[in-house]
């Protein structure tokens, strides 16, 4: 079981006590308090037992499918050409559009529910392929709906910078009329817990992000950003000016990013799964993470169009191998430092009394095994809120 105490915070013949969907103690069996005596107990016969994934970047909300565009970047396209054509997150967008609320739910729960079946708890969701005002709501509906139907805790973020809609020819009128029209909805309705943009060459530009944010952040919502990922645009520092909760991606980000992700105290989240996926060859300054103490990561980016993932454990063995994290910096980066990026350290994301009872029994003896094997799923049950 895997709780506080050595590597990996792994305990040998450990025990969890839970009441009430809360975990209320957590260690060895030998120290277990006599006043816990006298339970129901269930013996998970030498299993190990982690902290329920939290995954704390996907876009699992969408419709239609872009395995086309795998195709056509085999074939020597790349990931911004297709953009340009048209297609990337565009296709996606007209296709979201097109589906009803109950298409839309349709299409996404099975996602979240492999997500699910994969170790993860929670979720954070984000919108981002309507871009109209209407269809960005519609999307935040459908993703907190997905919570209940899948028995997981979902988090939302506004991704309301993703990709200029093509009824606007002016990128920042399109940031007016963000920030004036769809955002105060958003906060009027409580549909966000959070908002993110895509600072990018072929997104959107450093002014125009932090002038979203500041909205975003005068109606008391957290802020996320897509940093860094093709082209180091001054993501990170921007990100950790504006003192985002988490900063995302972050390849081509530079030490001096690094540094100011240090002092704003802003997590990193790597995503392995875009890296691996658009075949990427500059790896996120993972030495200078350490060196500077940013608290890392890891989440699957489960989208369309450069990451169609929706496992952790394979995200963990990616970010092993591509980007050379151990696999208890992965492991960490799932669990402690994933609830971090969303805010939730006092409640989920860790073994401990007082956090929820949200945990997963693996068919392994050591944690270790999850990282290091490939394809396979070894997870004997999920439990969330302490029920299985
Ligand atoms: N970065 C991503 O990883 C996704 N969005 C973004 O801003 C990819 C979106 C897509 O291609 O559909
Ligand atoms: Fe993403």
């Amino acid at each position: 079981m895997a709780a506080s105490g050595g590597a990996y915070g792994f305990v040998d013949d450990g025990t969890l006590v839970v009441e009430n969907g809360l975990i209320v103690w957590a260690g060895p069996r030998t120290a277990l308090p006599s006043s816990f005596e006298g339970g129901t107990v269930h013996d998970v016969g030498g299993r190990c037992i982690t902290p329920g994934f939290v995954d704390p970047h996907t876009h699992a909300v969408y419709a239609g499918s872009r395995s086309n565009e795998f195709e056509l970047r085999l074939r020597g396209a790349t990931y911004a050409d297709i953009a340009r054509a048209g297609g990337g997150i565009l296709a996606t967008v007209r296709a979201t559009r097109a589906a009803s609320d109950g298409e839309l739910a349709g299409a996404s729960l099975p996602r979240v529910a492999a997500l699910r079946a994969n170790g993860v708890t929670t979720l954070e969701i984000k919108s981002g392929y309507g871009l109209d005002r209407e269809t960005e709501l519609r999307m935040l509906r459908v993703a907190r709906s997905l919570g209940p139907a899948a028995n997981v805790r979902v988090r939302t973020t506004y991704l309301g910078l993703h990709a200029l809609d093509p009824a606007w020819s002016d990128a920042d009128a399109y940031v007016d009329f963000v920030c004036a029209d769809v955002l105060p909805a958003v906060a009027a309705e409580r549909l966000a817990d959070a908002v993110d943009a895509f600072c990018e060459s072929i997104a959107f530009t450093t002014e125009q992000t932090a002038r979203f944010f500041e909205g975003a952040r005068a109606l008391g919502l957290a802020v996320k950003l897509h940093a860094d990922q093709l082209t180091d645009c001054g993501g990170a520092e921007l990100a950790a000016r504006c003192g985002a909760q988490s900063a995302d991606h972050l390849e081509r980000t530079s030490e001096d990013g690094v540094r100011e992700l240090a002092d704003a105290g802003t997590v990193a989240v790597l995503l392995p799964g875009a890296f691996y996926y658009l075949r990427e060859s500059v790896a996120p300054p993972v030495a200078a993470l350490r060196a500077h103490g940013v608290p890392i990561a890891l989440g699957t980016d489960c989208n369309p169009g450069t990451s169609p993932l929706v496992s952790p454990l394979l995200a963990m063995n990616f970010a092993c191998t591509l980007f050379g994290l151990t696999p208890e910096e992965a492991l960490c980066g799932f669990t402690r430092n994933a609830a971090r990026a969303l805010g939730l350290h006092g409640e989920i994301g860790t073994l401990e009394a007082g956090r929820k009872a949200d945990f997963v029994i693996w068919d392994v003896e050591h944690p270790s095994a999850l990282v290091a094997t490939i394809g396979t799923n070894p997870g004997a049950a999920v439990v969330f809120g302490g029920r299985a």
